[in-house]
């Protein structure tokens, strides 16, 4: 218990100098393509490797399942996996710049979007971002004003989920050769459709860290938004609710940032 406290000590004093390096950097230094919805902004696409490694490349990062050797995924339980990393999300053959970065911790992820000029999305935020339209003028079929029951609008056809989104998810999905005991794998940020305010894969992909509850230190646990490869509709929906540690570091869950717009 000794050692896991030191590292944990360790970790949070790197994050908390990490943090002030965004006072001084560029406004947007990671390249996100923002959507700006009132409020805030928020970003089209979950945050990719590309992106990811440009925070890296800056702050020298080391994330908590390159230290443990691997990230995890779930077959019998929680399987740690060498090699499976952001880098290399299922282990094996370099992945694209435009996969989704995953195996990330709560507080990578948000050191990354504080370097990134921003920071998670709120619970909030990311609700209305997914479900709502709020963009002037939208784009056919969605309309300014509605909510729609998913981030695809009226349907889940489109997004990159398991069974009740499509044939086309199976052809998108980039594994690398993983064998998987369930599920496709990801498919690049912008393969699928874009859906309610333009963004992609607030349903389904990569399940995508939030705020929530707001502030939690340590190794609360912490809200995941909008379903995965992993999952069908269901876990699409605003009314599912779902969650992990803190310093959960798994092959389906990354995320996206918001900022002030
Ligand atoms: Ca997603």
């Amino acid at each position: 218990m000794r050692i896991v406290s030191t590292q944990r000590l360790a970790r949070a004093s790197f994050l908390a100098v990490l943090i002030p390096i965004a006072v001084h950097a560029q406004r947007d230094p990671a390249g996100i393509d923002w959507q700006a919805l009132g409020e805030f902004s928020i970003a089209r696409t979950e945050t990719t490797i590309g992106q990811f490694r440009r925070f890296v490349d800056v702050s020298r990062m080391v994330t908590r399942a390159e230290h443990n050797g691997g990230g995890e995924v779930y077959e019998a339980g929680w399987v740690k996996k060498n090699g499976w990393t952001w880098r290399t999300p299922f282990g094996g053959s370099a992945a694209h710049d435009d996969e989704p970065a995953v195996h990330v911790t709560f507080d990578e992820a948000q050191a990354f979007c504080r370097w990134a000029g921003g920071r998670l999305p709120t619970d909030e935020e990311w609700v209305r971002a997914a479900y709502t339209e709020l963009r002037e003028s939208p784009s056919a079929p969605f309309a300014r004003g509605r909510t729609y029951p998913f981030p695809t609008g009226e349907s889940p056809e489109g997004a990159q989920c398991l069974g009740d989104c499509g044939p086309a998810a199976k052809k998108r999905a980039i594994n690398h050769g993983a064998r998987l005991s369930r599920g496709d794998g990801h498919a690049r940020v912008t393969a699928t459709p874009a859906g309610v305010n333009g963004l992609h894969d607030m349903g389904g992909n990569v399940w995508e860290w939030v705020d929530e509850p707001r502030g939690a230190g340590g190794n609360a646990e912490r809200r995941t938004r909008g379903g995965s490869w992993w999952y069908g509709a269901a876990q699409m929906r605003a009314s599912h609710l779902q969650g992990k540690p803190a310093d959960t570091a798994v092959v389906y869950i990354g995320f996206r940032c918001v900022r002030q717009p």
